[in-house]
């Protein structure tokens, strides 16, 4: 099976942490067998995060992240460390690598209380066993006394430089990595049979990549043929030909959330109907949280602030969903303009107080655990959070009909 395509928001992501020169770098290009990052004896010779995609049998497609040491110093150092701390929420497993030789636990300890608060599973990676004077024995590293949260963590032994313990480390990344990382299913899972016929509307306007659809559409067409459904795909202006072209009614309509005015008053009220991007804020977030969301666009008022949270970097189109449809929606909803920020790609702000609502894009560049981080920082900042199409449903006044597939089947699948 070729893995090497899958993309990044789907791969299990593993973080290396710790202090420089612990030989994080050493260690990711160890179990990359190349040279994926820089090593050297010069602390902080790593800066910003290093990704490297590979296949990790039998957990599958994964990404590995190197990181700046969290010990960094100074004012370009503590923005070091602020980016390794952020790429840190953001990770399925995380490995805190150590010195092995060390006495001093207190960075140590401190990430893994970080990482304990977040719930992400760490591994206790002690490196440079080498240089111990009795090895991994009773006498060398293994005879070490550890603060009781490291010690309550999983440990492996390793020496990076001679890949010394990388089957040891495999083994442990394998055993402790989340097996949930991901929904299994994006919408397969809530089809009323097997062949259920889906009908997908998929404008390909300006907005629409050339020569291609876009992810969500691809990947729930993938996860439709996964389910043994029959999935037909048209634009727009081609769905009434569909309809009369079917035999029976379709099981599922799914559209693009910006044309759910347009398509919802012909989908026969017993045909459920959704969109691309409420399969993903299901498949990237917790659906009930952003549907709460959505309603507290009701007690916006004219003048709030609102976030506009986009991941991927796209050039902004005319009629750019996130920067003109959504403000001039909302402005209409109100009764006046809103102050309107937007942050795109991996920036999203760490003082989200001052909104009012955050509105996020379906998320399919992030990892489902990237996706609940954002989630979990609004929360903590007591700001609701929704995305572009339960936003679009709610302003449509369709708010339940176009979730109704989920939260019907709410015990099994929300
Ligand atoms: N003896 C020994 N040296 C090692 C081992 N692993 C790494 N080193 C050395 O430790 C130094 C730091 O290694 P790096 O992999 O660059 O460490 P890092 O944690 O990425 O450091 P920063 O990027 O500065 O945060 C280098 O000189 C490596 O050669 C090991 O297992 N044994
Ligand atoms: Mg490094």
């Amino acid at each position: 099976m070729i893995m090497r395509d899958t993309p990044r928001s789907n791969r299990l992501t593993i973080g290396f942490f710790g202090r420089r020169n612990a030989g994080k770098s050493s260690l990711i290009n160890a179990l990359a067998g190349q040279n994926v990052a820089i090593v050297s004896d010069t602390p902080g010779t790593t800066t910003d995060p290093v990704f490297k995609s590979m296949e990790l049998l039998p957990l599958g497609p994964v990404t590995l992240v190197d990181s700046a040491g969290l010990d960094d110093e100074g004012t370009l150092g503590a923005q070091r460390v602020r980016t390794s701390r952020a790429v840190l929420a953001q990770v399925d497993l995380a490995l805190l690598v150590c010195d092995a030789s060390s006495g001093d636990y207190a960075v140590e300890q401190e990430l893994a209380g970080a990482l304990k608060e977040e719930n992400i599973p760490a591994v206790l990676v002690l490196n440079k066993i080498d240089l111990m004077p009795g090895g991994i024995s009773e006498n060398g590293a293994q005879a070490k006394k550890f603060p009781d949260i490291l010690d309550a963590l999983p440990k492996v032994y390793v020496a990076a430089m001679g890949h010394v313990g990388l089957d040891a480390l495999r083994a442990a990344i394998i055993k402790c990595a989340p097996k949930d990382f991901e929904r299994p299913a994006l919408v397969g899972d809530v089809l009323p049979r097997k062949n259920a016929l889906v009908l997908l509307v998929a404008p390909q306007d300006m907005q629409a990549p050339k020569g291609r659809l876009i992810l969500p559409q691809v990947q729930v067409i993938r996860d439709l043929l996964d389910a043994d459904a029959l999935a037909l795909t048209v634009k727009d202006d081609a769905f009434e030909a569909a309809m009369t072209a079917l035999a029976a009614l379709p099981d599922l309509v799914i559209c693009d959330s910006q044309v759910f005015r347009n398509i919802a008053p012909k989908v026969p009220c017993s045909v459920p109907l959704t969109s691309f991007s409420i399969i993903m804020a299901r498949a990237k977030g917790d659906l009930a949280a952003l549907l709460d969301g959505a309603k507290a666009i009701d007690s916006l008022k004219s003048g709030d602030r609102v976030l506009i949270a986009e991941a991927c970097t796209h050039h902004p189109m005319e009629n750019d969903i996130g920067r003109r449809q959504l403000p001039e929606k909302l402005a209409l909803k109100v009764g006046g303009p809103l102050e309107i920020d937007i942050c795109a790609g991996k920036d999203f702000p760490e003082e989200l107080g001052k909104y009012r609502l955050i509105l996020h894009c379906g998320g399919c560049m992030l990892t489902r655990r990237a996706y609940l981080a954002r989630m979990s920082a609004a929360r903590r900042a007591g700001v609701p959070i929704t995305n572009y199409g339960l936003a679009l449903g709610h302003l449509a006044g369709i708010l339940p009909r176009v979730t109704e597939i989920f939260t019907r089947a709410k015990a099994k699948t929300v």
